[in-house]
C-alpha cells in the first residue's frame, strides 16, 4: 500500500529521472514529501516559467523528458511559457501540477483549472489522474507519448487527495521507447532520385537526432557530396567547419545559400518541419506544392504532408533514418561537388563577423575572439532579441547538444536554460546570451545557478531597448517610437547582489580579461555589455532602418 505520491516518485525512478525542476506549492506535497527519501535531485526554481523551460532544455540537450513540478493555477499558468516551447519545437517534457481536490472540483474552487481545455493546443496530451491506483500506467503512458513520434509536452494532472490516497498498484515498468525505421523501399526510391538529381540540398531540423546520428549524416553528406544547411535553431546538427555545411536556414537567412535551396531540384528534409521562420514565410519551399522535388523523412506521419506535400515522405525518426540511408551510396561521382564546397564557401565569408560598427564596443571582435576560446563542446542558450544574430551567424557550432535556443522565438529562455545546461553537463562551460529585456524575463533564475553553485556566464547585451521590436517600429512606423525603451538596473551590480560575479564591458578591448575573470571567478557571472542601440543588426543601423537607407 502506498500513496499517490509514493507512486509518482516510483514511475519517475522506474523510468530513469534523476532530477525535476519545481516550484512547491501545497497542492503537491505528498510529493515532494516522497521525494524527500528518493534518489531524485529536484531542482528548486524561482517563476514556473524558468522550471518549465529548464525541464524543456533537458528534453533538448538529453532527449529524454525534462520533468516539471508547478503547482495548481498560477503555478500551471506561469508554466504554460515552458510548455509552448516544447511544443512548437519538439521536445520530450512531462509537466506535473497538482490540482484541487476532487471535491471541490468543477466549483471554480481556489486555483483552479482545466487543465485540458487550458493546455489543449499547446500540449501533446493532457491527462487528470482520478485513481492513485492508476499512476504507474498512465505516468509510463506519458513518458512514451512525450518521446515518441514527433515528441512533445506531456501535462500529468494529479488531484491533491488523489495523491494522498492509500492504494494497491502494480509497480510501473518504465516506457519502451518506439522506433520509426524507413522501409527498404522508400530508401531506394530515395537513392534513384539522389543518383538522377542535378542540384541536391539537404536540410535537417526537429528533434529525435543524437550525437551517433549526427556523425552519420556526416557520412552520407560525405560519401554524397551533399551540401548541408540546418533549420532555424537546429546548429547543434551538423559541423560548421565541415566543407559540406552550407549554413543556417533561419531568420535573416544568407541570400546565397536562400537561392540554392530554391534552386536545388531536390530537397532532402531531415526531421523538421520547415515552418514559418526557416521557410521565409513558406517561399524557400512552397506551400503546399513545392517547386522542387520533396523527400521528407519525419518521425510523425501526421507532420507529413501537413505543410507541404513531398514527391517521398517516408515516416522514420532522423536517428533511424541516417542509419539505413547511410548504407546506400551514389552511382556514380556526384555532378555537384564542386557546388557544395562553394556553399561552404559562402557560409564561412556569411559568418565572419564585421570588426566595425556604431558605438564603443564591437560585438563582432567579441565573437571573434569567444569563437577562438570556447572549446567545441561549450553550451550556448539564448532567448529571443536582435543580439541572438550574433550567436547564431557568428558562432561554429560544431557538435550535438551544444545548443539551447527556442525556435518558438521565445524570450527569457537563455538563462533557465543555461542553469538545466550546467546542472546535467558540469564539466563543460555554458554560456547564455541575452537582451536586456530577455533577462529580465526570467533572469531571476540566475538565483538558481547560485543556489546550486553552477557557474553559468550569462552575456546581457544591453542596448537598453526592446531592440527587435524597436526596430520593426521604425521601419514600419519611423519615428514614433512606443514602448520599447528600456530603463534597466546594473546587471553587474545585480549579479553580486545575488552572490553572483559581475562585469561591466564598455569598451571591446574590456571583454576578454572580464570573461577570463568570470571564468576564474568559479560563480555563476552576468557579464553586460554596454552596446549602442544604432547597432541593431550586424550591418545595418537603426537610423539607417528609420531612414530606408
Ligand atoms: C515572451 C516574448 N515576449 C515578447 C516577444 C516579442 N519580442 C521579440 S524580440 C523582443 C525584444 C527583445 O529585446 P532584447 O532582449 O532587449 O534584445 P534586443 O532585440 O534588444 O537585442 C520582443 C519584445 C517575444 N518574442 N517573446
Amino acid at each position: 500500500m502506498k500513496t499517490g505520491g509514493k507512486l509518482i516518485v516510483d514511475a519517475l525512478e522506474a523510468n530513469g529521472v534523476d532530477r525535476m525542476y519545481c516550484v512547491p506549492g501545497e497542492s503537491y506535497l505528498a510529493v515532494l514529501d516522497a521525494l524527500h527519501d528518493s534518489r531524485i535531485r529536484s531542482i528548486v526554481c524561482r517563476q514556473e516559467g524558468g522550471a518549465a523551460m529548464m525541464a524543456d532544455c533537458h528534453g533538448r540537450l538529453t532527449g529524454r523528458p525534462g520533468i516539471c513540478f508547478v503547482t495548481r493555477g498560477p503555478g500551471a499558468t506561469n508554466a504554460s511559457a515552458g510548455v509552448h516551447i516544447a511544443m512548437q519545437d519538439s521536445i520530450p517534457m512531462i509537466l506535473f501540477i497538482g490540482q484541487v481536490a476532487s471535491h471541490a472540483k468543477e466549483r471554480e474552487a481556489f486555483q483552479e483549472v482545466d487543465y485540458r481545455r487550458f493546455f489543449g493546443d499547446i500540449a501533446k496530451w493532457v491527462v487528470e489522474i482520478d485513481d492513485a491506483a492508476r499512476i504507474p500506467e498512465l505516468v509510463t503512458r506519458a513518458f512514451a507519448v512525450a518521446m515518441s513520434g514527433r515528441p512533445g509536452p506531456v501535462i500529468v494532472s494529479l488531484p491533491e487527495d488523489m495523491l494522498t490516497s492509500v492504494v494497491e498498484a502494480p509497480a510501473a515498468l518504465p516506457a519502451t521507447p518506439v522506433e520509426t525505421r524507413p522501409g527498404e523501399e522508400e530508401l531506394s526510391k530515395l537513392e534513384a532520385l539522389l543518383n538522377s538529381a542535378k542540384n541536391p540540398f539537404v536540410i535537417l531540423g526537429g528533434t529525435r537526432w543524437n550525437a551517433e546520428a549526427v556523425e552519420r549524416i556526416k557520412k552520407i553528406s560525405e560519401a554524397w557530396a551533399l551540401p548541408v544547411g540546418v533549420s532555424f535553431r537546429r546548429q547543434m546538427l551538423f559541423d560548421h567547419l565541415h566543407e559540406n555545411y552550407a549554413g543556417d536556414i533561419g531568420i535573416g537567412v544568407n541570400p546565397k545559400l536562400a537561392k540554392a535551396v530554391k534552386e536545388a531540384d531536390l530537397v532532402l528534409l531531415v526531421g523538421g518541419r520547415f515552418g514559418e521562420m526557416p521557410s521565409s514565410d513558406y517561399t524557400l519551399i512552397k506551400s503546399p506544392y513545392p517547386d522542387q522535388t520533396l523527400v521528407h523523412v519525419h518521425a510523425d506521419t501526421s507532420e507529413l504532408g501537413r505543410v507541404y506535400r513531398p514527391t517521398l515522405a517516408i515516416n522514420a525518426s532522423p536517428a533511424a533514418f541516417v542509419e539505413a540511408f547511410a548504407k546506400r551510396k551514389p552511382a556514380a561521382k556526384p555532378v555537384w561537388a564542386e557546388a557544395t564546397k562553394a556553399l561552404h564557401a559562402a557560409y564561412l565569408e556569411w559568418s565572419t563577423p564585421p570588426l566595425t560598427g556604431p558605438g564603443a564596443v564591437q560585438m563582432g571582435p567579441i565573437m571573434n575572439w569567444l569563437e577562438k576560446v570556447l572549446p567545441e563542446d561549450a553550451i550556448l542558450t539564448n532567448g529571443a532579441g536582435n543580439y541572438a544574430t550574433w550567436v547564431h551567424r557568428f558562432h561554429r557550432f560544431r557538435r550535438f547538444a551544444t545548443q539551447g535556443a527556442p525556435t518558438s522565438g521565445s524570450m527569457g529562455y537563455g538563462t533557465p536554460a543555461a542553469v538545466a545546461a550546467k546542472g546535467l553537463f558540469p564539466d563543460r562551460e555554458v554560456i547564455a546570451f541575452a537582451g536586456d529585456g530577455c533577462f529580465m524575463m526570467n533572469g531571476q533564475e540566475f538565483a538558481t545557478a547560485v543556489q546550486y553553485g553552477l557557474p553559468i556566464i550569462v552575456i546581457v547585451v544591453n542596448n537598453g531597448i526592446y531592440g527587435t521590436i524597436r526596430m520593426h517600429q521604425e521601419r514600419e512606423y519611423p519615428g514614433r517610437v512606443e514602448a520599447t525603451d528600456l530603463k534597466n538596473p546594473d546587471f553587474a551590480a545585480l549579479a553580486r547582489a545575488y552572490g553572483g560575479h559581475g562585469e561591466t564591458v564598455r569598451e571591446t578591448d574590456e571583454f576578454a580579461p572580464a570573461f577570463e575573470r568570470a571564468r576564474s571567478s568559479g560563480k555563476p557571472t552576468i557579464i553586460e555589455i554596454k552596446l549602442d542601440p544604432e547597432a541593431i543588426t550586424p550591418t545595418r543601423t537603426l537610423s539607417d532602418i528609420r531612414d530606408k537607407r
